[in-house]
C-alpha cells in the first residue's frame, strides 16, 4: 500500500517537474520552422482542406473548425441549451433534452465519431457521447444539427462511447461508474458486492441513421473507460479498456491503482448476434428516452422504451475475454489493419501492443490465467505483440498514419511519441503545450488515415495565449506529420474542453449541405406559408400567433388582445428560400432565448407576459438593409381586460 502510494506520488513529482520545466515562460521557445506560417495560411475566400469536429467537453456541445487554418466555423448544440439559436429553448427542440430523469439542459461530451462505410469516413453522420446522463447523439452532416438523442439505461458515466464499427453497424456505450443494476437503495458497504457495468451495442439503421439499443452485456463492475472496434481482420470484435478492477469506491486515486494490471475486454459482437438469434438473452427493465427530430414536421418528439435485452457472459461462452493490461489503462485503440490493439496504460511505463492473430490463437489454445464471472482472462504474454519502451509519461491515446506508425499522447510529459507498429521502437517525439489528452489524425481511427496533420488536444495552456483571468482557453496544436519528423505548425484555442476530435477531408462533407428547407415540404403543425395566412388564434389562455418573416417584415406586426396570464406561442415561419438568410425573433421580457429561424423552417417561442404594456419584438439577425425596421408590437392588457383579439396583415 505504502509503496504504491509512493509510486504515485513520485509519478506526480516527476509530472510537476516536467510541467515546471516546460511551463515556465522563460522556457517558452518557438519550436516552429520558417515555412510553418505558409502551411497553415488559408487566404481570404479560400476553403480549408479539412473539417475538424471537436467535442465541447463540459460545454456539452460540438465545435467545427477548418484545418489547417484553425478557424472556428460553427458550434453545434447537442447536449446543452444554446441561446444563440434557441436549441433546447424553442418548443420544437426542447424534447431533444428529455431523459428518464426529466429535462436535462447540460451534459459533458467527450468523443465525436464520424460514421464509416467499409472502414472509411463517409461524411453522413457524427455520433457523440454524453457522460453524465448516459446518452448518444447523432448529428446530421447535411444540416449540422442534432437530429437524435438516445438515452442508455443501466449505465452511469457513458465514457467509452460513441465509437462505431466499420460499417456503422453499431455505435457503442459503456459504464464508467459501475452501479447496482437494477439501481437500488443500499449502503455503500453493500454496494461493493453489487457493482455492475454494462456495455451497450446500439444498432444504426443504414438508411436513416436511426439508433436502437440492440443489446447490453452485463459485465463485472469495473470502470469501462474507452473503446475501439476491430476493423479489417478483427471486424466483428470490439475492445473496451477498464480500470479499477479493484472495485474501490473511495480514494480511487490510490485504491484503484493497486493491481499491476487491469484489462481490455475483447467482445465478439458477431457471436453476440448469434446468441440473440438463439434467444439466449434476458429482458430486463431499462427505461430510456429516445428523442428524434422530424425534419419535415420541424419538430422533436420523445419515445419512451422500458426494456432492454441483456446477454450474460457466464451463459454465453466465447462472448467476452479479458486481456490483462498494465496499469489503469485509458486509451484503447486499433490500428488500420485491425491487427494491433494498443492500450494506453496511464500509470504504466510501457505501451502494450496486442496482436489480434495471437489473441485468436490464445483463445483456441485456451491460454487462460483465470476466470472472472465466467470471463476467461487471457495470458498476457500469449497475446502480446510487443511493448513500447520509454514512450513518455502517462500515455493516453493512440492514432495511426496508415504507414506503419502510431502516435501516442503522453499527458504527464506533455509530448507526442511516434513509434513503429512493426517493432514497437520510438522513432520521434515532439513536445506539446501542455498536458495533451487526445490526439487526432484525419481517419486516424479508420482503415484509411490521411497522414498530413495531427491535432494535439491540450488541457492546459498556461502561458500560451493572452491571459483571461482565472479561466484560460483550452488549446489545439497543429502538427505536420507528412514527413519523417513531426513538425509543430500552429496553436489555436478551442471552446469547452476538447477531449477527442475527428477530422475529415472537406470533400466528403462540403457538397452535401442543405441550403434551405423547402417551404412546400414544411409540415409543421403551425406553419404559415404566406403572409395572407397569418393569424392569431385563442384557445382558452393559450394564444397561437401564426407569423411569417421575410425581408424585412413580420406579419402580423401589430397584435392586440393578449392578456397577463396568457401563454403566447409565436410560431414564426421564415418564408425565404435563399441560402444564408435566417431571421431571428425575440420579444421584450420573455424568459426564454431567441429563436433563429432558417429559410423554410417554422420555430416557436413561448412567452408568458407578466405586466400590461406595449411590447416590442424584433428580428435579431442582420438580414437586410432594412433589418432595423423588421420589428413589431404586442399590446398586453390586464388579465380581466376586455380587449378583442386583433392583428394586422
Ligand atoms: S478522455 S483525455 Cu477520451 Cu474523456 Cu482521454
Ligand atoms: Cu430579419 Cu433581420
Amino acid at each position: 500500500m505504502k509503496s504504491k502510494a509512493l509510486l504515485i506520488f513520485s509519478t506526480l513529482a516527476v509530472a510537476t517537474i516536467v510541467l515546471l520545466f516546460f511551463g515556465c515562460p522563460s522556457g517558452k521557445k518557438s519550436v516552429v520552422e520558417g515555412d510553418a506560417a505558409q502551411k497553415v495560411y488559408v487566404a481570404p475566400g479560400q476553403y480549408d482542406e479539412f473539417y475538424a469536429f471537436m467535442s465541447g467537453g463540459f460545454s456539452g456541445q460540438l465545435s467545427v473548425y477548418g484545418i489547417p487554418s484553425g478557424r472556428c466555423l460553427r458550434i453545434v448544440p447537442v447536449f446543452a441549451q444554446y441561446p444563440e439559436n434557441g436549441y433546447g429553448y424553442s418548443e420544437e427542440t426542447k424534447a431533444m433534452l428529455n431523459t428518464s430523469y426529466g429535462f436535462i439542459p447540460w451534459d459533458d461530451s467527450h468523443h465525436p465519431e464520424l460514421s464509416q462505410t467499409n472502414g472509411e469516413i463517409d461524411g453522413r453522420w457524427l455520433f457523440i457521447n454524453a457522460n453524465n446522463v448516459p446518452r448518444i447523439a447523432r448529428v446530421d452532416l447535411s444540416t449540422f444539427r442534432t437530429v437524435e438523442i438516445i438515452e442508455i439505461p443501466n449505465s452511469a458515466g457513458n465514457h467509452p462511447s460513441a465509437f462505431v464499427t466499420e460499417n456503422t453497424e453499431y455505435v457503442v456505450a459503456g459504464t464508467r461508474f459501475s452501479v447496482p443494476i437494477p439501481q437500488e437503495d443500499i449502503t455503500l458497504q453493500e454496494f461493493k458486492n453489487k457493482m455492475k457495468g454494462t456495455i451497450s451495442f446500439i444498432k444504426v439503421d443504414p438508411q436513416t441513421g436511426r439508433m436502437n439499443i440492440e443489446f447490453q452485456i452485463l459485465m463485472p463492475g469495473f470502470n469501462y473507460d474507452l473503446s475501439h472496434p476491430g476493423r479489417g481482420k478483427s471486424h466483428g470484435w470490439y475492445f473496451f479498456s477498464c480500470y479499477n478492477s479493484e472495485q474501490a469506491t473511495s480514494m480511487l486515486e490510490v485504491n484503484a491503482s493497486q493491481n499491476d494490471k487491469d484489462f481490455i475486454a475483447a467482445i465478439n459482437w458477431k457471436k453476440a448476434e448469434e446468441y440473440l438469434k438463439q434467444g439466449k438473452y434476458k429482458e430486463i427493465p431499462g427505461v430510456h428516452y429516445h428523442n428524434i427530430y422530424d425534419e419535415k414536421k420541424h419538430m422533436a418528439y420523445s419515445e419512451i422504451n422500458d426494456k432492454v435485452k441483456v446477454l450474460i457472459p457466464q451463459e454465453c461462452p466465447g462472448l467476452v475475454y479479458y486481456i490483462p493490461t498494465p496499469k489503469s489503462p485509458h486509451g484503447c485503440d486499433v490500428d488500420p489493419t485491425g491487427e494491433y490493439i494498443v492500450g494506453g496504460g496511464k500509470l504504466a511505463t510501457v505501451i502494450p501492443v496486442y496482436s489480434f492473430t495471437k489473441m485468436i490463437k490464445a483463445i483456441e489454445e485456451k491460454k487462460f490465467d483465470k476466470e472472472i464471472d465466467g470471463i476467461p482472462v487471457l495470458n498476457y504474454e500469449a497475446v502480446l505483440h510487443g511493448e513500447v519502451q520509454n514512450p513518455g509519461l502517462g500515455p493516453l491515446h493512440t492514432e495511426f498514419d496508415g504507414k506503419g506508425y502510431a502516435y501516442t499522447s503522453c499527458f504527464v510529459s506533455s509530448e507526442v511519441t511516434k513509434w513503429s507498429l512493426q517493432d514497437c521502437k520510438v522513432v520521434d517525439r515532439i513536445p506539446v503545450y501542455y498536458s495533451i489528452g487526445h490526439l487526432c489524425i484525419a481517419g486516424g481511427d479508420s482503415k484509411k488515415p490521411i497522414a498530413k496533420y495531427l491535432l494535439a488536444l491540450n488541457k492546459i495552456t498556461k502561458d500560451r495565449y493572452l491571459p483571461t483571468g482565472p479561466e484560460l482557453a483550452q488549446s489545439c496544436q497543429l502538427i505536420d506529420i507528412s514527413g519523417e519528423k513531426m513538425k509543430m505548425l500552429y496553436d489555436f484555442p478551442t471552446l469547452g474542453e476538447p477531449h477527442y476530435a475527428q477530422m475529415a477531408p472537406a470533400s466528403v462533407i462540403k457538397d452535401k449541405q442543405a441550403k434551405i428547407f423547402k417551404l412546400e415540404e414544411n409540415q409543421h403543425q403551425y406553419r404559415t406559408i404566406s403572409p395572407d395566412q397569418a393569424k392569431v388564434v385563442r384557445e382558452g389562455n393559450k394564444v397561437h400567433i401564426y407569423m411569417t418573416a421575410i425581408r424585412s417584415h413580420f406579419t402580423p406586426d401589430n397584435i392586440e388582445g393578449i392578456k397577463v396570464g396568457d401563454e403566447v406561442y409565436f410560431h414564426v415561419t421564415n418564408l425565404e428560400q435563399d441560402w444564408d438568410i435566417p431571421h431571428g425573433f425575440a420579444v421584450m421580457g420573455s424568459d426564454n432565448a431567441e429563436i433563429l429561424v432558417m429559410p423554410g423552417e417554422t420555430l416557436t417561442l413561448k412567452w408568458k407576459p407578466t405586466k400590461p404594456g406595449i411590447y416590442p419584438f424584433y428580428c435579431t439577425d442582420f438580414c437586410s438593409a432594412l433589418h432595423q425596421e423588421m420589428q413589431g408590437y404586442v399590446r398586453v392588457s390586464p388579465a380581466n381586460a376586455n380587449v378583442q383579439l386583433s392583428w394586422n396583415k
